[in-house]
């Protein structure tokens, strides 16, 4: 299966010349190891980031032509298009920045921006009304762990795809190609502390057969971990068949560790 990594940067850096700076040094790096036939390649790995809005515009038109791939980090679920929703960006918006995938659903916005089942359908839905794919994350909280919840949650949170592929069933062919879930446990994110390789295998492998229940796909689900993913521990992820990439936080905001996690999963 193709492998991913995927870099959200969420509100970093702080400035734009921060921003070109570590593109430049992204894209350098990658440019040398595909020189030197290194693993990192589009055809191996594909590599994504994801900066905040008001980066995005910028990063795409740098991207262009380059094997990284833009995104955004969260559409408007309000229109897919325009509208008096100040402070929004519609998925119409976000296209027309030359950005072809934006992640959905992460825990920080589901935390901090309350958003519902109702609202993710709306979101994914306008997502790939533009023809964005879509970087779906779900995982549960310490505490639902710690009940030995994790499962119930996962479905809990998958049947917003169910949902909205109720509501257009005509998105199904396309859900292999332009959908990717991040499972990324809430109590893992930016602690240093991960589950076992063999608990996200188990997910993951939970997460895949219940996606192919909803829809008659041509391929699994794309599944990758998410949550303190960094150079050490890359490697174990990656030598587990059901995980199929990474959803990087802080360690995307280096080249080096992004570009070493590539590496693994190439
Ligand atoms: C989880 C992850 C990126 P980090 O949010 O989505 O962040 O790698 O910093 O835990």
């Amino acid at each position: 299966m193709q492998a991913w990594v995927i870099g959200n940067w969420k509100q970093n850096p702080a400035t734009s010349h921060d921003v070109d700076a570590l593109l430049n040094d992204l894209l350098t790096k990658v440019d040398a190891k595909n020189q030197a036939k290194m693993p990192t390649s589009s055809s191996q790995c594909k590599l994504m980031v994801a900066p905040s809005c008001i980066h995005l515009a910028a990063v795409s038109a740098r991207l262009a032509n380059t094997s990284i791939i833009s995104a955004a980090q969260d559409v408007s679920a309000h229109s897919a298009s325009t509208g008096a929703y100040t402070g929004d960006c519609s998925a119409q918006q976000v296209a027309d920045t030359g950005a072809t995938w934006t992640i959905l659903g992460h825990s920080e916005r589901r935390q901090y921006h309350k958003e519902s089942h109702d609202c993710l359908i709306n979101k994914l839905s306008h997502a790939f009304s533009q023809n964005l794919g879509v970087v779906f994350c779900i995982g549960e909280t310490q505490e639902q762990y710690d009940n030995g919840q994790t499962l119930d949650v996962i479905n809990e949170q998958l049947s917003v795809i169910k949902d909205m592929l109720v509501q257009q069933p005509d998105l199904a062919a396309s859900l292999s190609e332009k959908l990717l879930v991040a499972y990324e446990p809430v109590w893992a994110i930016g602690t240093g502390k991960v589950p076992t390789v063999a608990e996200v295998s188990k997910t993951h492998q939970h997460i895949k057969q219940t996606v192919a229940g909803f829809a008659d796909m041509a391929d699994t689900v794309t599944v990758l971990y998410g949550g303190s993913v960094n150079a050490d521990n890359a490697d174990s992820f990656a030598a587990d068949t059901m995980i199929d990439g990474a959803l990087v936080g802080g360690a995307s905001l280096k080249a080096d560790s992004f570009l070493a996690i590539a590496d693994a999963f190439s």
